[in-house]
């Protein structure tokens, strides 16, 4: 496989909201951004990822664009970006933006032409469609829980499709005149000096020919709009349209761009990352997914630790030889992974989220961190609807109400999945709000950042960021990189519940072991140990001759013979 830059990166995604405040108005910003750049860089990670920052209604956080080219005055100007841009690279990382290109803002100019004449030149850059009967076009079910066709104001049975937001009208990219103006901007923005993007639900662009029922699958009488995404007509355009996306923009400018894509079959894996892949890379979600329910958050179970290590390990395998999947915990629309993979009452533990960390920051693929894993940073308590944010979770709230849920239940269902989890503020410190503004937060800082924050964690060598920072810095150490970066993975002791063990081989052998359970193993060792270069405990590994015992939580990295 042909070596590029970015292989050996280590990504960390930044939601801006919540990153850093310089300005004291309650939400984070650029400059707030560029004011941590110091201590990401002491992190070790060098390909930043921005959430969205340009201009938007924030009906979904920005997810909602109405300027692809400029940025929101909340977070800062075109300069300040620029300045994040020139700063990134002097320290030697790199700048990713979010491509979010299957929807816009309903504000954005192009939809607010095509509401004023949905059969001119812009009402073909959406979809629009007449109604069935007096009904919406056909029954999908959007991701956030609603319908997704939205009359258009003033035209009696026509329809506007969005596949989330009714705020985020889906874009046309059947369109030509659509994807030229798209591949402009994109190449717009690469040639400013970023390295690439993010690429926002992606697979959704590929539209089936027609729009058909499915079968309803809630009691809403309405089927989960993703049902598309398998017709062949929606594949083929999808192919076609990201080949051409690929051509036009990320491959002359030699741009990283790692995809959303969920769900792949293993077979497509090399069409999307794949030498000649659509993407450089895409993340990981077979853990995401596990034990989630199309009947909604309600019917999902969590995942259990050796859940996490066998879905990691099949993409690993599937993913070996073929191209880099990128390895994430965690992201803005997840709970906090801490919270989610390790069980009850071991969230909050330091030497098990040292273990999870040990995981996924040593598989084969690149690391990408969210903002405040590396503090060990979990899931806020909620108290009431009320408190929610975010649409997805009050469209969730209403899927279990609908099932029949108490609104006790409902609550204590979506305090668990709700992408608020992720988006508190991060805990800078033990000052007021959490050492994030000065003034009033936008969201009430998670109440943990008096004991869990970056200030005492830097000063504790036993911390939760230290030991993040020990596992990046292992990565980039030139003892070890060509191994943990382009060496193979191999699983081993599968047989074993709690215990994620793989090889790292390459010029070198590393075995790495991590506990993840609060039960003591005694492992058989495959040969000779050469030297212990990872130890997430104190207290030195138990080696006997061809025997070890890792304690509870323990992750460990032997150099074997
Ligand atoms: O997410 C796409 C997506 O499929 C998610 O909506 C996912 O199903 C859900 O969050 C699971 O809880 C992307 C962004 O990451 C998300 O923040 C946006 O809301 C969405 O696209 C629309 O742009």
């Amino acid at each position: 496989m042909q070596r590029q830059w970015w292989q050996a990166s280590v990504g960390y995604q930044i939601w801006p909201k919540s990153f850093n405040d310089s300005n004291g108005d309650g939400m984070g910003d650029i400059p707030g951004i560029l004011e941590k750049l110091d201590y990401l860089q002491q992190l070790g990670v060098d390909l930043l990822w921005l959430s969205p920052i340009y201009p938007s209604p924030l009906a979904d956080e920005g997810y909602d664009i109405s300027d692809y080219c400029g940025v929101d005055p909340r977070f800062g100007t075109m300069a300040d970006l620029e300045r994040l841009i020139s700063e990134t690279k002097r320290r030697g990382m790199r700048l990713l933006l979010d491509l979010v290109v299957n929807h816009c803002s309903d504000e954005h100019p192009w939809f607010q032409k095509a509401l004023a004449d949905p059969e001119g030149p812009y009402g073909q850059y959406f979809y629009f469609r007449r109604g069935k009967n007096g009904a919406p076009p056909c029954n999908w079910r959007g991701y956030f829980g609603a319908g997704v066709w939205s009359p258009v104001p003033g035209r009696a049975d026509l329809y506007y499709l969005h596949l989330f937001h009714e705020k985020q009208p889906d874009l046309n990219w059947s369109n030509p005149a659509l994807r030229r103006e798209i591949y402009q901007m994109v190449n717009w923005w690469l040639d400013k000096g970023i390295a690439g993007f993010r690429v926002d639900a992606i697979v959704n662009i590929g539209k089936p020919d027609s729009f058909r029922d499915y079968p309803a699958d809630r009691p809403d009488g309405l089927a989960d709009c993703c049902n598309m995404l398998a017709e062949p007509s929606a594949k083929a355009h999808l192919a076609e349209y990201l080949t051409e996306l690929r051509d036009n923009t990320f491959r002359p400018h030699g741009a990283f761009t790692v995809g959303e894509v969920f769900d792949t079959d293993p077979a497509e894996l090399a069409a999307f990352i794949g030498p000649d892949g659509y993407f450089s890379s895409m993340f990981d979600f077979a853990a995401t997914c596990c034990g989630k329910s199309p009947k909604g958050w309600w019917a999902a179970r969590r995942p259990s630790p050796t859940d996490y290590r066998d879905c990691c390990f099949s993409s690993q395998k599937a993913a070996q030889g073929v191209g880099f999947l990128s390895n994430v915990i965690e992201n803005h629309d997840e709970p906090r992974g801490a919270s989610h993979y390790l069980p009850l009452g071991f969230e909050e533990q330091p030497r098990a989220q040292k273990a999870l960390a040990a995981v996924t920051l040593l598989l084969r693929g690149l690391p990408f961190l969210y903002q405040g894993q590396e503090l060990g940073m979990t899931n806020k308590p909620f108290a009431s609807i009320h408190e929610v944010d975010d649409v997805n979770t009050k469209g969730e709230y209403a899927a279990c109400l609908a099932a029949g849920l108490r609104a006790d239940d409902a609550l204590e269902v979506i305090a668990h999945y709700s992408r608020d989890n992720a988006r508190t503020p991060v805990q800078w410190s033990a000052q007021a709000n959490a050492g994030f503004t000065a003034g009033t937060p936008w969201m009430p800082v998670n109440l943990r950042y008096r004991s869990v924050n970056a200030e005492a964690q830097q000063a504790d060598p036993a911390s939760v960021l230290n030991f993040y920072k020990k596992l990046i810095s292992l990565r980039k150490d030139p003892a070890y990189k060509e191994t943990l970066v382009w060496g193979d993975f191999e699983p081993l002791y599968t047989e074993r519940e709690g215990l994620a063990a793989f090889w790292r081989r390459a010029d070198k052998k590393l075995l790495v072991l991590s506990n993840l359970s609060d039960e003591a193993m005694l492992l058989p060792l495959p040969g000779p140990v050469r030297a212990v270069v990872l130890n997430s405990r104190q207290l030195p590994p138990e080696l006997e001759q061809q025997a070890l015992i890792l304690a509870p939580w323990q992750a460990l990295v032997l150099e074997m013979e």
